[in-house]
């Protein structure tokens, strides 16, 4: 566990220096820069707490601030008025090391289930709220403050206790640059179109800009945040750093939303999908993938942030963690399909096989090396970054190969494949080819022998590929 500790925490700058000396002028290319969009740190590995980058928006892109484009990839929280016990900086702290975690959506409800304008108790709501904040800034991830409107469908019903709300919290974080505000979950009900929520975000806005001119704020859409071609077509005014969200639920919502979200894009409109489940609309139903899949592929396309709903052990197909799943210390065998599938499209590794390798815990016999490659290594593909360039898509990976053995391993070799014809843009610390849909890693000038129980972490490689491309 000590290893894919440091794994995932370990900052790609650091990676990105620690190869500049090694792997020559590809290291420090602007392109590799890209992926290092969260720390605003640079040289020393990250510690608990870490500074991210201030976010801001640029067209329709979030960008750090070298100017490079960020994708978030994140977990919401199920209510906090009725699942407190998760937000928990241990749970926080799983959520970034093993199911690759940047942001942390804190969903206070405002109207079920006593929330914080129908008899919920506003100073322990706060109180949970700050828990959040600190737990996940103490865990090097963003995190949204979400005014989680849903049965009062018109959040101008609201708009006081919002205002007086967005008014403490802006004033408590102002210049925090982790934490981002979203003003109306999902805005919903016959009356309810954009002019209405668009003025409700206009007098929320004011309160926000006087105490923090640059946080990002999120402002929801009509329809449960599926209107986002209306708001493309009259946006907000002077509202600074701000992006309209987009949620969808993958068996209920299929190519018509898929549509709405590309139009919305040609327009050159600013979004965050701030919610996303693979279930109906409900939160529960079988998952469907194939739609879910047609998703995350048009978001990979774009270079759209994104929060999972959610951080719950609710016997519901949107929850994350089975029921029972100690907040304190949950685990991999704690998933549901749907926590196995986000970390799967989130950080590239496969649950059942870490499963079976962690702790020696191995009823099936397998070892930790039955999973690798060829070579006895241990091998962790982690995609750390996509974007698209001259009609091409460009995806860059950070490997980890891990000698658990006692002996030392020489002249190895992996093979990698992925969904799709690659070529090899740039690479370092190894020498790496393409062939058809797979790459070749062997020692370059460096790692020609990885010592027992050595792991190295500086290879990486960028390819390229006609459309988005994943490992197999
Ligand atoms: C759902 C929960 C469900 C709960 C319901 C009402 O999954 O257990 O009974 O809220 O509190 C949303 C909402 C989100 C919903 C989720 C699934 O933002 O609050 O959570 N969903 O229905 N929009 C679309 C789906």
């Amino acid at each position: 566990m000590k290893h894919l500790r440091i794994i995932a925490s370990f900052p790609l700058a650091a990676a990105l220096c620690a190869c500049a000396s090694a792997a020559g002028p590809q290291a420090g290319d602007a392109k590799a820069a890209q992926s290092e969009p969260l720390n605003d740190t640079t040289g020393e590995p990250e510690t608990e707490s870490v500074t991210l980058s201030p976010l801001h928006v640029n067209g329709p892109q979030l960008m750090d601030n070298r100017n490079q484009p960020v994708v978030l990839h994140g977990y919401s929280t199920f209510g906090i008025n009725y699942k407190p016990e998760y937000v928990n900086e241990n749970t926080f702290r799983f959520l970034k090391e093993e199911m690759g975690s940047q942001v942390i959506r804190l969903a206070m409800y405002t109207a079920d289930n006593n929330g914080y304008c129908t008899g919920g108790d506003q100073e322990q709501l706060e109180g949970l709220i700050d828990k959040g904040v600190q737990a996940a800034v103490a865990t090097g991830q963003y995190v949204i403050i979400d005014w989680h409107i849903l049965s009062d469908g018109n959040p101008a019903q609201y708009q006081d206790q919002a205002r007086a709300f967005f008014q403490k919290v802006t004033r408590k974080y102002a210049g925090n640059p982790a934490v981002i505000y979203e003003l109306c979950n999902e805005p919903n009900g016959r009356d309810v179109k954009w002019p209405v929520v668009k003025s409700y975000a206009e007098a929320v806005i004011q309160e926000i800009r006087a105490n923090d001119k640059n946080a990002l704020i999120l402002v929801g859409t009509p329809q449960w945040d599926q209107a986002e071609t209306e708001a493309g077509k009259d946006l907000l005014k002077d509202a600074g750093n701000m992006m309209y969200t987009v949620h969808f639920y993958a068996a209920t919502h299929k190519d018509q939303q898929r549509q709405d979200l590309s139009t919305a894009y040609d327009q050159k409109l600013p979004m965050f999908v701030s919610e996303f489940g693979f279930t109906e609309a409900s939160g529960n139903g079988a998952l469907d993938e194939q739609s879910g899949q047609a998703w995350i592929d048009l978001l990979d396309q774009v270079g759209i942030s994104r929060v999972a709903w959610a951080i719950s052990d609710k016997d519901e197909a949107s929850s994350i963690f089975k029921p029972g799943t100690d907040p304190d210390s949950p685990s991999l065998s704690d998933l549901t399909e749907w926590g196995q599938w986000l970390r799967q499209v989130y950080t590239g590794k496969d649950t059942d096989d870490e499963k079976d390798s962690q702790g020696n815990a191995d009823s099936s016999g397998k070892t930790a090396d039955a999973k690798s490659g060829d070579s006895g290594l241990e091998a962790t593909l982690k995609q750390s970054n996509t974007w698209n360039s001259d009609g091409m898509t460009f995806t860059q990976f950070d490997l980890t190969l891990t000698n658990h053995s006692d002996q030392p391993v020489t002249d190895w070799s992996e093979t990698l494949n992925f969904t799709k014809d690659v070529t090899i843009d740039q690479s370092w610390n190894g020498d790496i080819s393409a062939s058809g849909r797979s790459v070749t890693v062997k020692p370059g000038q460096y790692h020609a022998t990885i010592q027992a129980g050595e792991s190295v972490k500086d290879i990486g490689f960028i390819v390229k590929s006609d459309d988005v491309v994943k490992q197999k």
